[in-house]
């Protein structure tokens, strides 16, 4: 009898010890794939609020590795993988203003060819100046301002007997800068409410260079220290949105974009709602690009800014205009300006046979700076617009 309560007292004692195991074991384990769990959460949240949010679309290098990018990646590296490409710097504004200066000073330019004409007569007789007239007039400097610049330059330069040519040039250098307008503020509009990001709409028809001024653009904020996302509401074509991408990744931004025939307002919401969420600095709106007589089109534009307000007010409206297209620009400038109150211009082809003097004729008739000049189709030929510097271009120096 006394045997068989051992025996049982043992297998007790045996069953106890191996659930013991069994638990401790067991708990190990669920301790380490709740870790898990909860890292496999983080990232799938870190990108930003709401699953059912239109697709931010976030490149993804190496932590830190570029200046200025979002803090948080939605696609973290695999560990142990091939470093990722490093973002690209973009050029600082004060280097590329020099070196787009030399650039339209180079283009074949009827303003500037007209100013060299001028400057190299040795006596500038009524036919020179008839053909400077003729020259302004082509260049689409408009009537008004041609009209003006040649009667202030015959009185100088035959009342102050200006015959050095070097005098006549710098007396020809500060008309043209005076008409240019150096005291506008040409500042980019980037004040916002705290909590809010500024926000930056661009507009214009077809082809004058807006999404390409975006992703300059982009690329001279984050030059500046500032965070910036993209909203894609061109969505007119896929292929708006991957373009915008494009940019954006190549310099760590972000890119809020919506399927294809998407409702363009309703991604400019996205956008900004997302820029204010991730306490961005600045979100910058691209626009399918519209005729200026096709009302419909005109009207969804007033919308896209309308309801974006419902999350930040716009700040800044810039109108992207083909400096070759010459007046036709102008007409352009008008029906947007009514539409969307445009705050600035954006000159974009000035490296090619621009007429430089769209330039006052655009101001003129909005009553709008110049902002940003593009001279050409590298990721860094955008340079804010400059009067002395941009007439120093236009005369060669
Ligand atoms: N030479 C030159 N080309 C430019 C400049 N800015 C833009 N482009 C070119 O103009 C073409 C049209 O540019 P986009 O940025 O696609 O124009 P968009 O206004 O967005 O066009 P849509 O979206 O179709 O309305 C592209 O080939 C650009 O490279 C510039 O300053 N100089
Ligand atoms: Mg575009």
């Amino acid at each position: 009898m006394d045997q068989i309560f051992w025996i049982i007292a043992g297998l007790i004692v045996a069953a106890i010890v191996v659930a013991s195991l069994v638990i401790i074991v067991s708990g190990r384990r669920q301790r380490r794939l709740g870790t898990s769990g909860q890292n496999a959460e983080v990232g799938g949240t870190s990108g930003g609020p709401g699953g059912a949010a239109p697709a931010a679309v976030l490149p993804g290098p190496a932590e830190g590795a570029g200046p200025a990018g979002p803090a948080d990646r939605v696609t973290a590296a695999p560990e142990a993988e091939a470093p990722a490409p490093a973002w690209e710097t973009p050029e600082a504004p004060l280097s590329r203003l020099t070196r787009l200066r030399r650039r339209l000073a180079s283009s074949d330019n009827a303003l500037a060819r007209g100013l060299a004409n001028l400057l190299s007569s040795d006596h500038i007789s009524e036919d020179t100046w008839d053909e400077f007239e003729t020259t302004l007039l082509t260049s689409d400097l408009g009537v008004g301002p041609t009209t003006e610049l040649v009667e202030k330059l015959r009185r100088r330069l035959s009342l102050d007997a200006v015959s050095d040519p070097a005098q006549a040039k710098a007396v020809l250098r500060e008309e043209l800068v005076n008409l240019v307008d150096p005291a506008l503020d040409r500042s980019l509009h980037l004040d916002h409410a705290p909590g809010d990001p500024a926000v930056v709409l661009v507009v214009g028809v077809n082809g004058t260079g807006k999404t390409t001024t975006i992703g300059k653009l982009a690329r001279l904020l984050v030059a500046d220290g500032q965070s910036v996302v993209l909203g894609a509401a061109d969505t007119f074509r896929a292929a708006a949105a991957d373009q915008l991408t494009t940019w954006g990744t190549r310099i760590g931004v972000a890119t809020v974009r919506g399927a294809e025939g998407a409702d363009p307002a309703s991604v400019a919401f996205d956008a900004v709602k997302q820029g204010k969420d991730a306490g961005t600095d600045v979100v910058l709106v691209d626009t399918a690009g519209r005729l200026h007589n096709k009302v419909g089109l005109m009207d969804e534009l007033g919308k896209v800014k309308r309801v974006i307000e419902k999350v930040a007010p716009v700040g800044e409206t810039l109108l992207v205009l083909d400096a070759t297209t010459g007046q036709n620009g102008l007409v352009q400038a008008r029906v947007f300006a009514e539409v969307v109150a445009v705050t600035g211009i954006v000159l974009t082809k000035l490296d090619g046979s621009a007429k430089g003097g769209i330039v006052v004729a655009v101001q003129r008739e909005l009553g709008v700076p110049v902002k940003f000049i593009g001279l050409g189709e590298g990721a860094d030929d955008l340079a804010p617009f400059d009067a002395g510097q941009f007439v120093d271009g236009l005369l060669g120096e």
